[in-house]
């Protein structure tokens, strides 16, 4: 069996897919029990026996053509309303561009519901972790785990909460199983998904292969009350705030910090050159740290 699906999106797509699993069960057990019946009820028994001969029969024929002709229809139907059915998954361009109003109430419903998230947090998939801005409170997160960070991204529950997702390098895709359906995540465009979920934890993983640290993009989703989602908007601003002062690098300390390690990747130091936050959060150094070592990297250029 499947995690259980919570929000609106991921019961829809797990009803489909247990009457599609369910109509595959019934059409595998009928097929293999009339292939067995056939295999001994019309064995050879005798070594010149000749079986009857038939050379077509059309009404049979016909029978095969159209009983699998109607069941793929069905099953092409109810997956194009499904597909209407989901609140979200469309270009920021076009938002709501991917809806085929079959039903035109759903598509009305899920019009009113892309203007009135009550939380927008903007996604960005970098190699290799995703970055986290909430848009109304202006404070971010990452996927990384360290020092400073747990690695969630934590949203309220009960609340209609969208993902605009966009990428810097590579395509990359965002992928909650139990939260929604999956999103390419691509370059120089703006995908979105929304959804409301209950108090809980929800894992998911990069679904497109995006480079040799691939697998280390983790997106693990902390649902919590309004009440810890608050606290936790507020300590974040205060660490946030701490950190402000801290940008006037000190290239001699920054060399210390750089031949400690601090920086062990490429990819760190490359996030260092292009946001300091970024880097602080990559790495699990304060941003004054970050900001000593970019200013000892500097020196060398
Ligand atoms: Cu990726």
């Amino acid at each position: 069996m499947t995690l259980p699906a919570v929000t609106s999106d991921t019961i829809n797509i797990q009803n489909l897919y247990y009457l599609a699993f369910w109509m595959s069960v019934v059409v595998f057990v009928l097929v293999e029990s009339l292939l067995l019946y056939s295999a001994f009820a019309f064995r050879r028994r005798r070594a010149d026996e000749m079986p009857e001969q038939n050379h077509g029969n059309s009404r049979m024929e016909l029978m095969w053509t159209v009983v699998p002709a109607i069941v793929v229809l069905f099953l092409f139907f109810i997956s194009l309303d499904g597909m209407t059915k989901l609140t979200g998954a469309g270009s920021y361009a076009q938002p709501l561009n991917h809806v085929h109003p079959i039903d035109n109430t759903d598509a009305a419903r899920r019009i009113d519901e892309a203007k009135q998230t009550d939380e927008v947090v903007t996604i960005t998939g970098r190699q290799w972790f995703w970055q986290y801005r909430y848009q109304k409170e202006g404070v971010s997160a990452s996927s990384q785990v360290n020092a400073t960070s747990t690695g969630e991204l934590m949203v309220p529950a009960g609340k209609s909460v969208r993902l605009d997702l966009n990428s810097t390098d590579v395509i990359h895709a965002w992928f909650v199983p139990q939260l929604s359906g999956m999103i390419y995540v691509n370059p120089g465009e703006r995908s979105y998904i929304w959804f409301t979920a209950p108090v809980g934890e929800y894992y998911g993983q990069c679904n497109f292969f995006c480079g040799n640290q691939h697998a280390q993009m983790i997106s693990k989703v902390k649902v919590v009350s309004q009440t810890d989602f608050d606290a936790w908007v507020k300590s974040k601003k205060t660490a946030q705030q701490n950190d402000v002062t801290a940008q006037q690098g000190d290239p001699s300390r920054g060399v210390q910090l750089y031949m400690d390690g601090a920086f062990k990747s490429v990819s760190a130091i490359e996030a260092a050159q292009r946001d300091t936050a970024v880097a602080a959060q990559t790495t699990g150094m304060s941003t004054q740290e970050v900001a000593d070592v970019i200013a000892y990297l500097d020196t060398l250029q």
